[in-house]
């Protein structure tokens, strides 16, 4: 460590720390945790320890953030350390669509563990999860994604309006917040309830969304394309043959949506896949520079790529499932299907 973190670094560590301890199972995985970042080989102690070498004027204002930082940590890994001592758990009240509790089967919900899946693939990629409103201004929602004040989203068909605000029709909007949060480079997930107004089998008006942002210099569409072939392939545990078809969306440009090879028939033809052997799966494409600039990042020196999937989609096809509402029934015949 020659030189001083820089503290977009520090902070960024500082979600992921705050992520993981919220999801540390036990006492000594939350000892772990402690270590590693609150250690004394941790970015954080070593970054204490350099201040010595800043001028008074450098050390007082970057001081007071690492101290910050640090103590942040700190009271996490307390409140955490009081939750597991005390049996209750914060994770499990975080969602309220969680199964309840019968006994030996206890279980969680199969969104959860879907969601938990992908958390685990994107956090080993060094990825931070962001978070942010679900009851979201016009402009967060639009405006700064590059959506045009006529577009078909925006009306009272599609999109849930309360007073001025939305309900967030997608997690778009959380990282424009993160984007304004941390700046560039950025790895960041979002993932958790949107709302549109629609509703079928394959429809609900309260679905899960993940969508990823990588910002960096040099990002390329072949960058994106690797990533996505990873994420199918470990998210689905087997070789997954996917194409990639021109599209539009406003906020990335070029865009594409990406078809997999039908998971359940093998590319033959069902009724899933409406015999076509094909199943279109997710959006993506390299984020537009005005959206960039919206998250006051300069689109001259870095380039994003972003995609967005439903995770209820995902976990439908990971589980064989045909009938979205299932998900949303409780009923526990189903839900006690699903374990770790
Ligand atoms: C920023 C910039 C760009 C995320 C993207 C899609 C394409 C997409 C849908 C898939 C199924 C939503 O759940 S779904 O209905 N998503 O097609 N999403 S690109 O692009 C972003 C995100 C954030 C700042």
């Amino acid at each position: 460590l020659s030189d001083l973190v820089p503290l977009s670094t520090l902070k960024t560590l500082l979600v992921e720390a705050l992520s993981l301890i919220e999801r540390a199972k036990d006492l000594s995985s939350l000892e772990q945790l402690r270590v590693r970042f609150l250690g004394k080989k941790s970015l954080i102690s070593l970054s204490l320890k350099k201040l010595k070498e800043l001028s008074l004027e450098e050390r007082k204002s970057t001081g007071a953030e690492l101290h910050s930082i640090r103590s942040s940590v700190q009271d996490a890994l307390e409140e955490k350390k009081k939750a597991l001592k005390t049996g209750s758990s914060s994770l499990l009240l975080d969602w309220d669509y969680h199964c309840p509790v019968y006994g030996e089967e206890a279980t969680f919900h199969p969104l959860t563990l879907t969601m938990q899946r992908l958390e685990d693939i994107f956090f080993q990629w060094g990825c931070v999860m962001v978070d942010g409103p679900q009851i979201e201004s016009d402009y967060y929602n639009f405006t700064a994604l590059n959506i045009p004040e006529n577009h078909p989203s925006r009306t009272m068909h599609d999109t849930f309006y309360i007073q001025d605000r939305v309900l967030r029709t997608h997690t778009s909007s959380v990282q424009i917040h993160a984007m304004r949060e941390w700046g560039a480079p950025l790895r960041a997930i979002a993932m958790g309830p949107t709302y549109r107004c629609d509703s079928d089998a394959t429809h609900s008006p309260m679905f899960h969304q993940l969508e990823a942002l990588w910002v960096d210099k040099d990002l390329n569409f072949a960058n994106l394309k690797g990533v996505l072939q990873e994420l199918l392939e470990l998210f689905f545990e087997r070789k997954v043959n996917m194409r990639l078809r021109r599209s539009f969306f406003p906020f990335t440009e070029p865009s594409a949506e990406v078809d997999i090879a039908c998971v359940l028939c093998e590319g033959q033809g069902c009724r899933t896949c409406k015999q076509t052997g094909w199943l279109e799966i997710l959006g993506c494409g390299m984020v537009h520079p005005s959206v960039l600039e919206h998250g006051h990042i300069d689109p001259a020196c870095y380039q994003g790529f972003a995609f967005g999937v439903g995770v209820e989609r995902l976990a439908m096809l990971k589980y064989g499932l045909s009938d979205l509402r299932l998900f949303y029934e409780n009923d526990p015949r189903f839900l006690r299907q699903f374990f770790r």
